[in-house]
């Protein structure tokens, strides 16, 4: 065979790729279950380099070069399960099967411990943009063995997005499940992104007084500073859409009931699993889940409580820059705990993960691109076994300047009746912190007396117990 890599799965995320391969002067050989999209594929795209159309999975593997690689794009689960079946008994030792769907890590973990035995190397591989990345250059969080990086790796880089700098927007994560598992905690830094820019939205419209269209000013504008990120320009861009058939703001017709994929659910689970805390996306989650509780949110219409009322034009300049502060140390909360996660994720699965060049890969090619991932690649620069992201010197820094901002913002939401969990569990998280003593000690002191569970002291060693129903003498335990 003569094709560098090949496609299996070519609905939009598939079908992209094979181009964006092609593009770049690969030759790619494509297939797909249903072979109308395979045709439709080469007829569209034909001109754009050199494909190799496969009616089956069989020709897909005699169309390629040795050792083969094989990317499978089809929808996360069973049907990933079900290609890998197919392709596993055709290929031989030193082959490769990239997964380049939203698949949990777990199951790549499941896959990859599989197909070694077979001597395949199997690489599950984040890839985030959605189509257009897939397209133009997605940011790829490929895992699996540093061998098959050295064969693919270079072709990833070819595809990927290119940071501000040139770079490549592609790393070897780890081994096995690393790729998947970084590219599941992005994803939950991305909802937790959103929830945050929703909230600032909430308050500048309900407090700040100010339209969708005002409000997509002042994201441009925050778009030229520390905030520059892709979401923010998007947002920009969505408030200041009006809605054609009714003439109204565009944001003002979409039903206030926000859907997920699962991914940033996995983010969480897998945190409660890891025990880390990471309340931001956590809050992130609970919060699209409990918009689409219609059923609740009109049981609970007519609850007592205050309702905003907007801030005289004067003072609304004022607070939208206080709600930038609050947004913006928020931020550093959220990623903080997603990079907590996916240290505590390196140490449990074994994983060496650098976490300076993880932050850099998504610089370009992903939702959650940003100027701020710059500072983050700083940070780990400086100390690459910075235990806190927040408490890098810089970022420290630029919280102490925005708490009084952040806390006024926090408290106004909180008397005027405005909901925002993703600040306001933000600021919890960066006060428990803080606290030079937590009532922590209390819940060991109640867990001591109704299930005899011990406790630890602060002027001694060792574990202890207190006769609660006895004498309530305290003993070695
Ligand atoms: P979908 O997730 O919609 O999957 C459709 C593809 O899966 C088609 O090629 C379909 O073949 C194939 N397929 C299914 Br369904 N069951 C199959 C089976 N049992 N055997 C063989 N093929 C099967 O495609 P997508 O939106 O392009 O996404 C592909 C992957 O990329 C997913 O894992 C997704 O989560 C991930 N992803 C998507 C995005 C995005 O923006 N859409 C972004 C990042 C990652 P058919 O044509 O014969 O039905």
């Amino acid at each position: 065979g003569s094709a560098q890599i090949g496609v299996s799965g070519l609905a939009v995320m598939g079908r992209n790729l094979a181009r964006n391969f092609a593009r770049q002067g690969y030759t790619v050989a494509v297939h797909n279950r249903t072979e109308s999209r395979t045709k439709a594929l080469v007829e569209e795209f034909g001109a754009e380099g050199e494909f190799i159309a496969a009616h089956t999975p069989q020709d897909l593997v005699t169309a390629l070069e040795r050792p083969r690689r094989v990317m499978i794009m089809v929808k996360a689960g069973a049907p990933t399960d079900a290609v890998i079946e197919e392709f596993a008994p055709l290929l031989e030792p030193g082959d490769m099967i990239i997964d380049g769907g939203n698949a949990h890590f777990l199951d790549t973990r499941r896959r990859e411990k599989a197909l070694r035995e077979q001597g395949v190397h199997f690489v599950g591989a984040g890839v985030s943009g959605g189509e257009e990345g897939a397209l133009n250059g997605p940011s790829i969080m490929p895992g699996g063995s540093a061998e098959s990086y050295e064969s693919l790796g270079p072709m990833l880089e070819k595809i990927s997005a290119k940071a501000g700098d040139g770079s490549p927007c592609v790393t070897h994560i780890g081994t096995d499940g690393a790729g998947h598992f970084v590219k599941m905690v992005h994803n939950g830094i991305e909802y937790a992104d959103m929830q945050l820019i929703g909230e600032a939205y909430q308050l500048l419209r309900d407090i700040g007084g100010r339209s969708p269209a005002e409000i997509a000013e002042i994201f441009r504008s925050w778009n030229t500073g520390r905030l520059d990120s892709y979401l923010i320009e998007i947002t920009a861009e969505v408030l200041a859409h009006t809605d054609a058939a009714t003439g109204a703001p565009f944001v003002d017709v979409v039903l206030d009931q926000a859907e997920q994929k699962g991914t940033g659910r996995w983010t969480v689970q897998i945190a409660l699993d890891l025990g880390v805390p990471v309340s931001g996306i956590a809050e992130a989650v609970f919060a699209r889940s409990l918009s689409g509780h219609a059923d609740l949110r009109s049981a609970a219409e007519g609850l007592a409580g205050p309702r905003p009322t907007p801030l005289p034009k004067a003072e609304a300049d004022a607070f939208a820059a206080k709600v930038e502060q609050a947004l913006y140390a928020s931020k550093i909360v959220s990623y903080t705990q997603g990079f907590h996660e996916m240290a505590a994720g390196a140490a449990e699965y074994d994983w060496h993960l650098d976490l300076g060049a993880i932050s850099s890969i998504w610089r370009a090619g992903c939702i959650i691109r940003a100027a701020f991932l710059d500072r983050i690649r700083a940070a780990y620069d400086a100390k690459p076994d910075l235990p806190l992201l927040l408490a890098d010197p810089g970022f420290a820094r630029e919280i102490a300047a925005a708490q009084g901002d952040w806390r006024d913002v926090v408290a106004t939401a909180s008397l005027q009746g405005v909901p925002i969990p993703g600040f306001s569990a933000a600021l919890a998280y960066y006060d428990a912190l803080r606290s030079p003593r937590l009532p922590a000690a209390l819940t060991q002191a109640q867990r001591d007396f109704f299930g005899a569970h011990t406790y630890r002291r602060t002027d001694r060693e060792g574990s202890f117990h207190t006769l609660w129903s006895a004498d309530r003498t305290e003993t070695d335990a």
